[in-house]
């Protein structure tokens, strides 16, 4: 078997996954949301949740907000929350779908009022940002038509783009916004931004401190996301991922388990891409637990990001360029497919020993008695804010 060299293992010890606040809270579908025992109650015990998956794993050390699910008082106060408990705030995430006002959209809408206050909370978001100590705004708009000749299409990429630039101006130096397509739902027949080309198309226009989101569950069946990470982060304009795994459509499931193979090829891509450990692009999960626990389905995805990555750390590149060389169709294949049906796990468990941590993360986060201990003394969490 082959195995993973010091220069790999020093690369996944670099290693940061961000964690959606959201995955802690209860979810579901729009047939039923199940609660599940010690669901938080606040953003300040999704953050302590959030902090259980870092302990067990040192690979998730910043926790993504959402706003207004995670609106709180004092952003200083949860700042300081999350510090003491060994992890950092990141991207904050806009919402322009929630509320009635924007029916028939938000940045793109033809009603001035409806613009202006989207683009206003927006700007709110960066004022979070400023107190957090974030460094992305990711926005991901909802917005679009559900037939033809409902909209003006073109004219909506107008006031778009209008709207972001009004959002962009407001961004500190430091601070970049990123913007995620998906290429349908809610709306059926036209989403304004729809896939990477459009993403792209308006953040190029903004300036360099916009970048695309690519999000694993929303593109059509059958397309090579690999190819896409590829070309954004050729273009250098590849800011951050949602990772997540889909069967179907925006399932959300847990990253890596619906095709494990595809995540692979993705991070094969990221490190061919000089993506991997860079602070240019930011690796989210962007998941909901219907009906499994929270924290432990968090800590599945976060190994599975990183069993892949190191799967993906051990392509023979040397072998790889030679037989493309040479036009060896199959012993390029074979290449790829070693590294790929390389069991990493037994070595990834010794290293995680070696350093401290438990082998088998998820036995000793199940064996802590936390999950226990939050189901007897939180009553009523809260809902992610998806579902019924
Ligand atoms: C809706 O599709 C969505 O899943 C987007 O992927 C966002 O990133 C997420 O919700 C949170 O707003
Ligand atoms: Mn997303
Ligand atoms: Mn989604």
């Amino acid at each position: 078997m082959t195995a993973l060299s010091t220069e790999h293992l020093s690369a996944l010890a670099q290693q940061s996954v961000e964690l959606p606040s959201w995955a802690f809270g209860n979810s579901g579908t729009r047939f039923r949301v199940f609660a599940t025992p010690g669901t938080p109650r606040d953003p300040f015990e999704k953050i302590a949740d959030a902090a259980q998956v870092h302990a067990y794993t040192r690979l998730a050390p910043v926790v993504a907000l959402h706003i207004p699910w995670d609106r709180v008082d004092s952003y200083d106060a949860l700042r300081r929350h999350a510090e003491d408990l060994g992890v950092t705030l990141g991207t904050v995430n806009s919402n322009t779908f929630q509320d009635e006002d924007y029916k028939f959209g938000a940045l793109a809408h033809h009603d001035a009022r409806i613009r202006r206050k989207a683009i206003d909370h927006h700007l709110e978001c960066i004022d979070i940002m400023d107190e957090t100590g974030s460094r992305d705004l990711k926005i991901w708009l909802a917005e679009g038509s559900n037939y033809p000749g409902q909209n003006d299409m073109r004219d909506r990429q107008d006031r778009l783009q209008d709207s972001l630039q009004q959002i962009y101006a407001r961004l500190g130096d430091e601070q970049r916004l990123v913007l995620e397509y998906k290429f349908f739902e809610p709306a059926f027949y036209h989403t304004d931004v729809p896939d990477w080309g459009t993403s792209y198309a308006q953040v190029s226009a903004l300036g360099e401190k916009a970048m695309v989101c690519l999000d694993t569950g929303h593109h059509a069946p059958g397309t090579n996301i690999e190819f896409i990470v590829m070309q954004l982060l050729r273009l250098g304009k590849l800011g951050s991922f949602d990772f997540n795994s889909r069967f179907y459509a925006d399932d959300d499931l847990i990253v890596g388990a619906a095709d494990p193979f595809q995540l692979f090829r993705i991070l094969a891509e990221v490190i061919r891409g000089g993506g991997l450990n860079n602070p240019e692009v930011a690796f989210m999960l962007d998941q909901c637990h219907n009906i499994e626990d929270k924290i432990p389905g968090q800590i599945r995805s976060v190994l599975n990001v990183q069993e892949m990555t190191a799967r993906a750390l051990l392509i023979d590149r040397e072998a790889l360029t030679a037989a493309q060389e040479a036009n060896d169709v199959l012993a390029a294949n074979a290449v790829v497919m070693d590294a790929f049906y390389t069991d990493v796990r037994p070595q990834l468990a010794a290293w995680r020993e070696e350093r401290g941590l438990a082998g088998d993360p998820m036995a000793a986060y199940l064996a802590s008695g936390y999950q226990q201990r939050i189901a007897e003394e939180r009553v009523g969490g809260v809902q992610a804010g998806w579902g019924a």
